[in-house]
C-alpha cells in the first residue's frame, strides 16, 4: 500500500460529524485512515463507504481480528465487503486463523495486515514474548504487511529485521503514547497517530509539523 507523507491517521472518534471535521481541516495531506472498534461501534460499518467517497482515502480498518477461522473469515468478508481497503489481524491466534483472513484478502485483492506486538505497556507480559515468532509465522506464510510499535524502537528494529526490507510495516504509538515520528520511520514504512491529531486544537497544523518532523 502506498501511503501519503508516510502517516495513518486512527481515526477514534466516535462521532462520525466530527471525524468528518477533522478531514476536512487537514485536507489533502493525508490519504489514509485507520478506522477502528470505536468509530465503527459508535456509528456502523457505513463509515467506511463515507470515508472512502467523501475523501478518497484508503482504509484500513482495526479490528484486531482474532477469533476461530470460521469466524476470522466471516469478519473479513464483511470489512472487505464493506469497502476497506485492508485489515488487521491478530497473529497470537495462530496460523489456521490468520489464513481466514488472508484468504479473504486475496480474493478481495486487498490488504492484510499482522499485529505483532502491541505498543502498550501491558504487552509486555504476554504478547511480547512470541512476537518475533508471530512475525516468523507471518513470513512463513507470504504475509507482506505488519504492524510493530513505535514505542519499543528496539523491538520495531527487531520485528524490521524478521520480516524483512521489502515488507511493508505500519507503526503506532507515537505521539501520545510516546513514540517518536522520525525514528519510527527509520524502521517502519508509515506511522498511525491519532490523538496527537484528532485531539489537537488545530489538527491542520498538527498534521503538518508530524510530516515535517518525519523530514
Ligand atoms: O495513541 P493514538 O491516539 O495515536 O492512537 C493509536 C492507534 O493505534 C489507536 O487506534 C490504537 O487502537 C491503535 N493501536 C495501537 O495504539 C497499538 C497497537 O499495538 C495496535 C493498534
Amino acid at each position: 500500500m502506498k501511503i501519503k507523507n508516510n502517516l495513518i491517521l486512527a481515526m477514534d472518534i466516535m462521532e462520525l460529524q466530527k471525524a468528518e471535521k477533522v478531514c476536512e481541516t487537514i485536507g489533502n495531506q493525508i490519504d489514509t485512515i485507520k478506522i477502528g472498534y470505536p468509530l465503527t461501534l459508535a456509528e456502523g460499518i457505513k463509515t467506511i463507504k463515507i470515508f472512502k467517497e467523501n475523501y478518497n482515502y484508503q482504509i484500513i480498518c482495526d479490528y484486531k481480528v482474532a477469533d476461530i477461522p470460521a469466524t476470522n473469515s466471516k469478519i473479513a468478508e464483511q470489512t472487505f465487503k464493506n469497502g476497506a481497503d485492508g485489515i488487521i489481524t491478530h497473529g497470537f491466534v495462530g496460523e489456521d486463523s490468520v489464513k481466514a483472513c488472508q484468504d479473504k484478502a486475496d480474493e478481495y485483492n486487498k490488504d492484510l495486515f499482522l499485529l505483532t506486538e502491541m505498543s502498550h505497556p501491558g504487552a509486555k507480559r504476554f504478547l511480547q514474548k512470541d512476537a518475533d515468532e508471530i512475525a516468523k509465522m507471518g513470513v512463513e506464510m507470504g504475509i507482506k504487511n505488519y504492524v510493530a510499535p513505535a514505542t519499543r524502537i528496539n523491538r520495531l528494529k527487531e520485528i524490521r529485521e524478521i520480516v524483512g526490507k521489502d515488507s511493508f510495516i505500519i507503526s503506532p504509538g507515537v505521539g501520545k503514547q510516546g513514540g517518536e515520528a522520525k525514528k519510527t520511520l527509520e524502521y517502519a514504512n508509515a506511522i498511525i497517530v491519532g490523538r496527537s491529531i484528532y485531539e489537537s486544537e488545530n489538527p491542520k497544523k498538527a498534521t503538518e509539523d508530524i510530516i515535517k518532523s518525519t523530514k
